[in-house]
């Protein structure tokens, strides 16, 4: 039996290696950077008998003032999500726990479910508490599966502590289940992951209705994500002001980040939101970088110049993948890598995604060939803003970020591979 202690806890974030065609695995056993959530002894139950003490309204209230936002990549206002499903007045209701960690370069949530499972899961029963939900799931990614069943046993844990399950805590039935997700990156995408839990294909569905209302079998379903039911927790632990404490005005408390690539120190870290790109390629030890992916395959390639931006979701926005790339690597070689992640995982749904990723993939290994013509590219650029217009879920509509950034960010590269137009 394999025990989570005994895994070294290696990147497999991505089906495919960002650097190159063979996967890259650096260690992460090694945290980098603490912040105030890593590696703290918590006492389960410790949080949640307190918070369940109090009114429903006033833990709404402080996620409310706490301005946490969704920790998944897009952002949304924690609260209002809650206060939305809260709202709803049906008879039964869900929590889903979205820990289908699946975007290139992103391994934090890996880390949480590793050493602050108990946190996640106490952040689960408060959610369920306040919306009145009385069934959470956690969606594993398949590729974890290595650790479901350690999970399974820190929930079993949870229910013999009156924590979960029908002999819960006064005021509070809510048990916990962990289904797993198959390798499909599109079940992150929480609509998608709602149909992969019904039992059906993953493919999203159109929004609205939201889950909020119209979830899992037709319920109002809360999907948040690993970190930010981590947050919760904190939130009710030590309070609005602590939190707010670190970040920005607009993206408050800390985040973890995953950070890879070209760098010494490949690892974890907890760093407070605002933090500058250059902070982060000097914390990681990057020699020579040119260019920082932020936000992994759907996100922006930042060249040297701007390394002074801020990451916030104001700013240089990530659900948690740092990538450093050094003068060494080829662009047009990264935003190949990318573009045949989206080919491969669009699911097809919808034409301007399954052909326009397809169409603009060739595009590229044309620029790497030097056969592309400038009104090609022009043609490229074009379809890509048709794309991102047209696709029915975000896996499509940020599919061309990265290409476009590449293409704005480091013109002279890319101007050299042009023929002369004929
Ligand atoms: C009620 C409204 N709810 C928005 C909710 C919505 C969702 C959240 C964000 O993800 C990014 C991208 C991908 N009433 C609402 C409402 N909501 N308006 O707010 O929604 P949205 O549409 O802004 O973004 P999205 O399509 O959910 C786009 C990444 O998220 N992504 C997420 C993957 C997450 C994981 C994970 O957590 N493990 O895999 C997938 O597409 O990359 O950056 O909850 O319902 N009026
Ligand atoms: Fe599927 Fe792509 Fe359409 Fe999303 S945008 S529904 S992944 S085909």
């Amino acid at each position: 039996k394999v025990k989570p202690s005994d895994i070294p806890l290696i990147i497999q974030s991505c089906r495919r290696g960002v650097l190159g065609k063979e996967y890259k695995t650096p260690l992460v056993s090694k945290v980098v950077k603490k912040g105030p959530l890593l590696e703290e002894n918590f006492i389960p139950g410790s949080v949640l008998r307190e918070t369940i003490k109090r009114d429903k309204d006033s833990i709404l209230e402080d996620i409310e003032k706490s301005n946490l936002r969704g920790r998944g990549g897009a952002g949304f206002p924690t609260g209002f999500k809650w206060r939305l499903a809260k709202e709803e007045k049906k008879d039964k209701k869900f929590i889903v726990c979205n820990a289908d960690e699946g975007e290139p370069g992103t391994f934090k949530d890996r880390y949480i479910l590793h050493k602050n499972f108990q946190r996640v899961l106490e952040g689960m029963s408060i959610a369920a508490y306040v919306i009145g939900a009385s069934k959470g799931f956690i969606y594993l990614r398949g590729e974890y599966t290595y650790i479901r069943e350690t999970l399974e046993k820190e929930i079993e844990k949870r229910r013999r502590a009156g924590l979960l399950g029908n002999e819960t805590e006064k005021g509070l039935n809510f048990d916990i289940e962990i289904r797993m997700g198959a390798g499909a990156y599109i079940c992150g995408e929480e609509t998608a992951l709602i149909e992969s839990l019904e039992g059906k294909r993953g493919e999203p569905r159109n929004k609205p209705p939201y889950p909020v209302d119209t979830g899992f079998m037709n319920y109002p379903t809360l999907v948040n994500n690993v970190e930010t039911f981590l947050n919760v927790n904190l939130i009710c632990e030590k309070g609005v002001e602590s939190f707010g404490q670190y970040g920005t005005d607009s993206s408050k408390g800390t985040k973890f980040f995953s950070i890879s690539g070209d760098c010494k120190n490949e690892g974890i870290y907890e760093l407070p939101f605002g933090v500058t790109i250059d902070k982060v390629v000097a914390l990681a030890e990057g020699k020579d970088i040119k260019a920082v992916q932020i936000g992994g395959a759907a996100g922006e390639c930042v060249q040297k110049n701007d390394f002074s931006k801020r990451i916030a979701f104001e700013a240089a926005s990530t659900g948690g993948s740092i990538i450093l790339f050094n003068e060494n690597r080829d662009m047009l070689d990264i935003a190949e890598n990318f573009m045949e992640f989206f080919v491969e995982e669009s699911c097809g749904q919808c034409t301007p995604c399954r052909e326009g990723t397809y169409r603009i993939l060739e595009g590229i290994r044309l620029l790497k060939k030097g056969k592309c013509s400038v009104t090609y590219l022009n043609k490229l650029l074009e379809l890509c803003e048709t794309v991102e217009l047209a696709s029915k879920c975000g896996l499509g509509q940020l599919s061309t970020v990265a290409f476009r950034s590449i293409v704005e960010n480091f013109k002279e590269e890319i101007l050299g591979r042009l023929p002369e137009e004929v």
